[in-house]
């Protein structure tokens, strides 16, 4: 089972900027979390982090085919992107979709996220060990 986790605009900062909203783990920490827990379960992923919208859609399109499903956090366009959107509808791969913070309790634009209703699931607000529940969940559809 070899799963792809994105990671969307500025979450490269993750651990460097704004520890009171986004915490103080790093994201090549929280990577090197999801390689354990995949591994101890027989799986695989692959991390990709990129500030461009169109970088995340061209990992995506070269998705099928090399795994199995997709655990994404978008980042802010979550809020904006079609694009992203229907990228990951065009994969016809299982999506759970991820943020750190609460986005139903934070501005009223991070409410409507344009992937939740093309994800199996989302896990909000629960911090880094979101992406390993996400993981989890994603695995355990996959069986
Ligand atoms: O809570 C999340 O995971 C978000 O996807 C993070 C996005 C935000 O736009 C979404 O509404 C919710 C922001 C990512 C920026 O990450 C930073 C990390 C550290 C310092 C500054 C930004």
């Amino acid at each position: 089972m070899e799963i792809l986790v994105l990671h969307g605009p500025n979450l490269n900062l993750l651990g460097e900027r704004e520890p009171e909203v986004y915490g103080r783990t790093s994201l090549a920490k929280i990577d090197a979390r999801l390689r354990e827990v995949a591994a101890e379960h027989g799986a695989s992923v692959d991390t990709f982090q990129s500030n461009h919208e169109g970088a995340l859609i061209d990992r995506i399109q070269a998705a099928c085919g090399t795994y199995q499903g997709i655990i994404i956090n978008p980042g802010g366009i979550t809020h904006t992107s079609i694009a992203l959107r229907d990228a990951l509808t065009a994969s016809e791969l299982p999506i759970v979709e991820v943020h750190l913070s609460n986005i139903h309790a934070r501005e009223s634009f991070r409410r409507t996220s344009l992937v939740s209703d093309i994800a199996i699931g989302q896990v909000t607000g629960l911090g880094p060990i979101g992406y390993e529940l996400a993981l989890l969940a994603l695995l355990d559809r996959l069986k």
